[in-house]
C-alpha cells in the first residue's frame, strides 16, 4: 500500500455536510508543466454546530488560503496527505485556496490530465480533490463559473460546463474563456477542456420550442468520424422527451473525443468527454458492434443530464440510482432504434457471462454496497447491469404507464438535489401503490437468486412449483426471499398447430399475486414467497411451459424438463428471448459433463434454423434474432453456466461442435455467404447490420468446413473485398485462430491490415486484440505484442486491446496450466498499477474469477495473486481487488 492502511467508507456512517458551497469560481492558468488553480468557494452553514469544514485535496501542492480575504498562516489550518481543514467558518465565509498542479505527470487519468495535445478532465467518482481542496462529494452542490487561460496558438479551444459567458483576445500569446453553469451541481460533474480541436455543430429544437447547439470536439484527424454521434445524440434528445418527457436544459451540448480515457465515458454537464472508442465511428474503422456501442454510449451520455445531474446521489453508495437507471433508459432506447429481443438477448448474455461471475465471485456485493475502499472498484457490472434490471423490474411491476407517471414524480420531487435508491422506491411505490419493502432487498443481498421449477400434469391440471433461494455471498451467509416480477405462459400443440394457451383464462389458483399480461398469452406472476406454486386447469395435454419471459428478472433457472420441450420452445415460443433461451440451455447441456440430450437433435435444429434466415428478406427483426440463435455460446457464458468444468475440456468441446456444424451445413453457410454477403453497399442500419450477421456466420461456418488453398482463398477473398470494418474484421478473426490456415497466409493478412490501418488508433487496437485473444498466441505472443512499437501502456485503449482481452478471451494460454498466463497477467497489472490503478484494478479481474475453475487452476491463481499482493506497494484500488478476492 502506498498510502498506509486503506480506510473503509461504510454507508451506516453516512452524515450530512455540516457546510455546503453554493458558488465556485475556478480559474485555470495553464501552462506547459504545470497548471494553477484558483479556488473561491461561498460556503454556507448547514448545520448549526458546524463551525469547521475538511476539504478534500490529493496530490496537490497547496499554494495559499484565503479565509473571507485575509490570508492564513499555516498553522491556521490542518493539512495533511488527504484533506485540509478550515476552522472558524460562522455561518457562512468566502474561501479562497490556489493550487498547483501537474497535468502531465498524470498517467492515472483522474483529475487534470494532458491526453495526446490537449487537457481535459475526470473527475467522478473523486478526481476533483486532484485539482483542488474542495468538499469531494456528491451532496454538496455548486454553481460554477470557470475560467481557463492557455497558450492562445497551442489551445484555442478552451471548455467547461454550462454556457460561455466571456473569452478574452490573445494578449502575448495567452487568451481565456469563462463559462457558467447555472445548475448547481457535485464537483464530480465539472469538466474542462483545452487543446487544439475541430468541431462539427447542428442543433436541436425541444419540445417546448428552444434551440441547442449542439458540438462535438475531436482532434483534427478524427474530426470525420464524428457525424453518426451526432445523429444518434439528436435521436437520444428526441427519444428523451417522448419517453420520459425530459427535456434538455442549457443552450450548449458538446461532446469532446479524447484518446486516453479509463472508462467509455463521463457525463460532466454540459460537456461529455468521451473515450474515442465510444463516439468515433466510420463504415472503415467502426465494427457494427462499435455502431451499436456508440448509439449507447452517447445515449447514456446524454440522458444523465436527468438521471444523474439534474437529480444526482446522495453519496456513492447509491451510485446504482443513476447508473441502474441510465442504463435501463439506453437500454429501451437501444430496444426502440433497433431490435427489442435482440438487444434483451445481447443484455442478458453480458449480464450471464460477467455479472453473475461477480455476483457468484468473492467481489459479490449487493447494488447498494454496504462498504467500499475505493469507489472507483465499484463502477460494477452489478451497480450497472444488475442494477438496470433491479429498474426494469419496476417497470414490469407497474406496467408504461404508472412507471412513467413515477419516474416524473421522483424527477420532479427530486430535481436539483442528492437522491437515494430509497427515494426513488418511493416514487415508484407512490404511484404504483405497491408495497415495495421486500422488493427493496434488490438493493440490499448479494448473489444471484435460483429459481427451481418442477412442473406437472394430472388430470387437466397443470401444475407448476417455484422455489426460490439465494446463495451465500461473503458477509452475506443467509438471504432471504425476494420480491420478483416472473413472467410465464404455456404452449400448446394440437392438430392445428401451436396454440398459445390463455393462462389468463387457465391460471385456476396461485399462492401469489399475479395478473393476466399480452391478452391473457402471459401471465406476470408477482413471486414473494420462498415457494410458490400455480394451478392450471382445463388443459387436455401437458402444455410446455415458456418461463421467465424477456427475462422479467435476473435470476438463474433449474428446471429439470424433457430436452425435447426446450427444442420445441427454441422453434415456437412467441417471447424470442425465451426461444433463444432455450437453445441456450441445451447447448449448455451439451457441454456439461453429462453431454447427453435427448430428443432433439442439435445439428439439426441450428441448421434449420440456418437454412430459415435464407429466407428471411429485409426483416431486419428476424434476422438479427437468427443471428442470436445461431452463435453458439462463448466460453465465459458456458463457464457461468455450468456448474463443475474444466476449461480445455469445454474449449474443445466448443470448437469441436463449431467443426461439426461447419461441416454439417456446408451447403446452408455457403448459401448464407452470398445470399447476405452481397447485399449492395454498405449501410450501418438495423438492415445492414443483419445482413452482414447472417453472411458471416455463413463464412465462419464456411471456414470450419473447408482447408488449404480452398480455405486460404476464401479467407482471403472475404479479406479483400471487404468495404468495411465488420466484414474484415470477420475474415481477420477466422485467420487469427484457425489451426488449419497457413501461417504465410494468416501473417500476410496480419501485415496488409497493419499497412493500411496503423494510423487509425481503433482499427490498430483491433488488430492487437484479435492476436492477443487468439489462442495460437502463447506467452511469449503476447509478450511480444507489448513490446511492439505501436503498444502503449499507458493509453488505456492500446493496453486492454492486449491485457483485458488476453485474460478474458485467450482461454487456452491464460488457463494453461503450468500457471504461466496467471503469472504473467499479474506482473503486467503490477506494471500498470503504477501508472493507472483504475485500470490495473480492471485487468486484475480474471484473476479474481479464480472459484470457478478446477482445484489445480484455482490454487494457481491464487498463487498469482498472493505475489501480486507481496511483491508490490499496492495502490488503493489494486489492494482493494486483490486482498478481497483472496478472502
Ligand atoms: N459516470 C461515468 C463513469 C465514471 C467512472 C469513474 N471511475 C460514466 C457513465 O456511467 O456514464
Ligand atoms: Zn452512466
Amino acid at each position: 500500500m502506498k498510502e498506509g492502511q486503506p480506510r473503509e467508507i461504510r454507508l451506516e456512517e453516512y452524515r450530512a455536510p455540516g457546510y455546503t458551497t453554493r458558488e465556485t469560481e475556478l480559474v485555470f492558468d495553464i501552462h506547459d508543466g504545470e497548471t494553477t488553480v484558483t479556488n473561491t468557494m461561498r460556503l454556507e452553514r448547514l448545520d448549526a454546530d458546524a463551525d469547521s469544514v475538511t476539504l478534500d485535496g490529493q496530490d496537490l501542492e497547496l499554494v495559499s488560503v484565503r479565509l473571507d480575504g485575509r490570508e492564513l498562516s499555516a498553522n491556521e489550518y490542518a493539512l495533511d496527505e488527504e484533506s485540509l481543514t478550515l476552522h472558524g467558518l460562522g455561518a457562512g465565509a468566502e474561501v479562497e485556496i490556489v493550487t498547483r498542479i501537474k497535468p502531465e505527470e498524470n498517467t492515472a487519468l483522474e483529475g487534470l490530465y494532458r491526453s495526446s495535445h490537449m487537457y481535459c478532465t475526470q473527475c467522478e467518482a473523486e478526481g476533483f480533490r486532484k485539482i483542488t481542496y474542495y468538499q469531494d462529494r456528491p451532496d454538496v452542490l455548486a454553481r460554477f463559473r470557470t475560467t481557463v487561460i492557455a497558450d492562445a496558438a497551442a489551445y484555442p479551444t478552451l471548455l467547461s460546463n454550462g454556457n460561455l459567458v466571456a473569452e478574452s483576445e490573445p494578449k502575448a500569446g495567452r487568451h481565456s474563456a469563462t463559462w457558467e453553469d447555472p445548475f448547481p451541481k457535485p464537483s464530480y460533474l465539472f469538466a474542462l477542456v483545452a487543446g487544439d480541436l475541430e468541431v462539427i455543430t447542428d442543433s436541436f429544437t425541444t419540445m417546448s420550442g428552444r434551440e441547442i447547439e449542439l458540438r462535438i470536439y475531436s482532434e483534427a484527424h478524427n474530426i470525420d468520424q464524428c457525424h453518426y454521434a451526432m445523429g444518434v445524440l439528436k435521436r437520444s434528445m428526441s427519444w428523451d422527451e417522448e419517453r420520459f418527457g425530459r427535456e434538455y436544459d442549457l443552450d450548449i451540448f458538446m461532446i469532446v473525443a479524447v484518446e486516453d480515457f479509463n472508462m467509455g465515458a463521463m457525463e460532466n454537464k454540459g460537456l461529455n468527454i468521451f473515450n474515442t472508442a465510444c463516439v468515433l465511428a466510420s463504415p472503415d474503422t467502426a465494427t457494427d458492434a462499435a455502431y451499436q456501442r456508440v448509439e449507447a454510449v452517447v445515449a447514456h451520455e446524454y440522458f444523465h443530464n436527468w438521471s444523474g445531474n439534474r437529480v444526482t446521489c446522495r453519496d456513492w453508495f447509491q451510485l446504482s440510482l443513476k447508473e441502474g437507471f441510465t442504463v435501463f433508459r439506453d437500454a429501451e432506447f437501444s430496444s426502440d432504434m433497433n431490435s427489442r429481443p435482440v438487444k434483451r438477448i445481447e443484455d442478458v448474455t453480458f449480464l450471464r457471462s460477467v455479472q453473475f461471475a461477480e455476483d457468484g465471485g468473492p467481489l459479490a456485493h449487493p447494488v447498494r454496497p454496504q462498504s467500499y475502499i475505493e469507489i472507483s472498484n465499484f463502477y460494477t457490472t452489478t451497480i450497472y447491469e444488475k442494477g438496470a434490471e433491479v429498474v426494469r423490474m419496476y417497470h414490469t411491476l407497474l406496467g408504461e404507464d404508472k412507471f412513467r407517471a413515477a419516474t416524473d414524480l421522483y424527477f420532479d420531487r427530486f430535481d436539483g438535489s442528492a437522491a437515494t435508491t430509497d427515494d426513488f422506491a418511493a416514487s415508484m411505490a407512490e404511484v404504483g401503490q405497491l408495497d415495495l419493502t421486500q422488493f427493496k432487498r434488490w438493493y440490499e443481498q448479494a448473489g444471484t437468486p435460483l429459481l427451481s421449477v418442477r412442473d406437472h400434469y394430472v388430470d387437466d391440471t397443470y401444475t407448476v412449483e417455484i422455489e426460490q433461494t439465494c446463495p451465500a455471498t461473503p458477509g452475506q451467509p443467509d438471504k432471504l426471499p425476494f420480491h420478483m416480477p416472473v413472467a410465464l405462459g404455456l404452449l400448446a400443440e394440437d392438430d392445428n398447430g401451436v396454440q398459445s394457451v390463455d393462462v389468463g383464462d387457465a391460471l385456476a389458483a396461485s399462492t401469489e399475486q399475479w395478473e393476466s399480461r399480452d391478452s391473457g398469452a402471459t401471465a406476470l406472476v408477482q413471486l414473494r414467497n420462498a415457494k410458490a406454486t400455480l394451478s392450471f386447469n382445463g388443459l387436455t395435454s401437458k402444455p410446455v411451459l415458456s418461463f421467465l419471459r424477456g427475462f422479467s428478472a435476473p435470476v438463474r433457472v433449474h428446471h429439470a424438463r424433457p430436452d425435447a420441450e426446450l427444442g420445441f420452445l427454441a422453434r415456437h415460443d412467441v417471447d424470442g428471448f425465451v426461444r433463444w433461451d432455450a437453445l441456450q440451455t441445451l447447448w449448455v447441456k451439451h457441454f456439461g459433463a453429462s453431454a447427453q440430450i435427448e430428443g432433439v437433435d442439435l445439428e439439426q435444429l441450428v441448421g434449420d434454423v440456418a437454412r430459415e434466415a435464407l429466407n428471411l428478406g429485409d426483416n431486419a427483426e428476424a434476422k438479427l434474432l437468427a443471428a442470436t440463435m445461431l452463435t453458439v455460446p462463448d466460453e465465459n457464458y458456458l463457464f457461468e453456466q455450468l456448474e463443475t468444468f474444466e476449461v480445455m475440456a469445454v474449449v474443445n468441446a466448443r470448437e469441436a461442435m463449431l467443426d461439426g456444424l461447419g461441416k454439417a451445413h456446408v451447403q446452408t453457410w455457403q448459401a448464407l455467404y452470398e445470399r447476405y454477403g452481397q447485399e449492395g453497399a454498405y449501410q450501418p442500419d438495423a438492415v445492414g447490420m443483419a445482413n452482414r450477421a447472417l453472411a458471416n456466420i455463413g463464412f465462419a461456418g464456411l471456414a470450419r468446413a473447408l482447408d488449404g488453398d480452398d480455405l486460404a482463398d476464401l479467407v482471403r477473398t472475404h479479406y479483400e473485398r471487404a468495404d468495411n470494418l465488420t466484414d474484415r474484421r470477420a475474415a481477420l478473426a477466422v485467420a487469427s485462430r484457425h489451426e488449419r490456415l497457413a501461417e504465410d497466409v494468416r501473417q500476410a493478412l496480419f501485415a496488409d491490415f497493419f499497412e493500411k490501418w496503423q494510423h487509425e488508433a481503433l482499427v490498430l487496437d483491433l488488430w492487437f486484440s484479435l492476436q492477443a485473444q487468439s489462442p495460437l498466441t502463447d506467452v511469449a505472443g503476447i509478450e511480444a505484442l507489448t513490446r511492439h512499437d505501436r503498444f502503449d501502456l499507458k493509453n488505456p485503449n492500446r493496453a486492454r486491446s492486449v491485457l483485458a482481452v488476453f485474460g478474458m478471451f485467450n482461454h487456452r494460454t491464460f488457463h494453461k496450466p503450468d500457471g504461466s498466463g496467471y503469472d504473467y497477467l499479474a506482473g503486467a497489472v503490477a506494471e500498470v498499477d503504477k501508472l493507472n490503478p483504475q485500470m490495473a484494478a480492471r485487468l486484475a479481474t480474471p484473476l479474481t474469477r479464480w472459484q470457478r475453475y478446477d482445484p489445480a487452476r484455482q490454487e494457481r491463481m491464487r498463487q498469482s495473486l498472493t505475489q501480486l499482493a507481496d511483491a508490490s506497494a499496492l495502490s488503493k484500488d489494486l489492494f482493494e481487488i486483490v486482498t478481497k478476492s483472496l478472502a
